[in-house]
């Protein structure tokens, strides 16, 4: 497989070749993609040297994926130039996740949808990914028909200057803003932009995006997305009514069971999933399963993943193991 990764310099490009390596991915040619300005410089990957390449020439190689980290215009304008060329995009930005035509994968969840005409396939946001891995088995079973989440996210959601404000203001240094406020010792109840209904954008991702991945409208789901001065992963507090009652101990058999789930669940050793241990791991973690109290056959769970592995990088390979596997590339 050729594999071109574009915006290889970027928080998730850098962790998207960290992913291919450690996962052995089946590359016979690494093609990172940058802006100008990084052209003409070297990644290490596997120990070998490559060039860093502008879109222009990735496109001339004709690579069999690309792996897109690169914002949404650049996203739009130069994804369906790679698919001209017979490649198979798969994207992270949010640019096609919502066009009709375009499949929203996480692969624990609807990989089957996908099939060799697929050749832009988008990758969902981080906040979302991270949720459906777990609501899907619960779904299957007992038939979700309200989910009521509430993040507190990691700073690297934002990107590199997040994390400089965040340490600029831990050291007391002046410096470039990600955020309107301060985000150390705070928390900023507002992630990307907000819309008409008062939401933010990331808010009705969250519903948007569910929706899709699991191929029912019928689920509602309602956000609250918030900024905490965190890096390793994003954390959801997620409440959840079903159709069906369940048994607690059945609910927590079926998440241990299902995959690229770990659950943490053990308060009396006051085991529970924390950022600091959902990073660099590829999982996502599930603790607090408790039955809520306030309410018929409803849930309480808190659930964390590291917010540039399985909620960015990591699943955008999976989806590339998936194509390769199935000999859909
Ligand atoms: C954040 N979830 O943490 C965002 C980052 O749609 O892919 C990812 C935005 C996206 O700020």
């Amino acid at each position: 497989m050729k594999v071109a990764v574009v915006g290889a310099t970027g928080l998730v490009g850098t962790v998207m070749l960290k992913v291919l390596e450690e996962r052995n991915f089946p590359l016979t040619e690494l093609i990172p993609v940058a802006s100008e300005k990084s052209v003409g410089k070297e990644i290490t990957f596997k120990g070998k040297k490559f060039p860093i390449v502008s879109m222009d020439t990735a496109i001339g190689m004709k690579p069999d994926i690309a792996l897109f980290s690169a914002g949404g215009n650049t996203s739009l304008e130069h994804a369906p130039r790679f698919k001209e060329a017979g490649t198979t995009v798969i994207d992270n930005s949010s640019a096609w996740r919502m066009d009709p035509a375009v499949k929203l994968i996480v692969p624990e969840v609807n990989a089957h949808e996908l099939s060799i005409d697929n050749k832009i396939i988008a990758n969902p946001n981080c906040s979302t990914i991270q949720m459906v891995v777990v609501l899907k088995p619960l779904h299957d079973k007992y038939k979700i028909k309200r989910v009521v989440v509430s993040t507190y996210q990691s700073v690297t959601g934002t990107g590199v200057k997040a994390v400089e404000q965040l340490m600029n203001e831990r050291k007391g240094i002046d410096g470039p803003k990600a955020y309107p406020y301060e985000i150390d010792l705070n928390v900023l109840p507002h992630i990307d932009v907000f819309m008409e209904n008062g939401y933010t954008k990331e808010e009705m991702k969250m519903v948007k995006e569910t929706n899709k991945i699991m191929s029912d409208d019928s689920i509602k789901v309602t956000a609250t997305t918030v900024r905490i001065p965190v890096m390793g992963g994003h954390s959801e507090s997620v409440n959840i009514e079903f159709e069906n009652d369940f048994d607690i101990a059945e609910v927590r058999s079926i998440l241990e069971k299902s995959p690229g789930i770990i659950v943490v669940d053990d308060v009396a050793n006051l085991k529970y999933p924390m950022p600091k241990d959902a990073h660099e791991k590829d999982e996502v973690f599930v603790g607090r399963i408790r039955r809520d109290e306030s309410a018929l056959k409803a849930l309480n769970l808190w659930i964390v993943a590291d917010n540039l592995r399985k909620g960015a990088a990591t699943n955008a390979v999976q989806i590339a193991e998936y194509l390769i596997q199935k000999e859909l590339v």
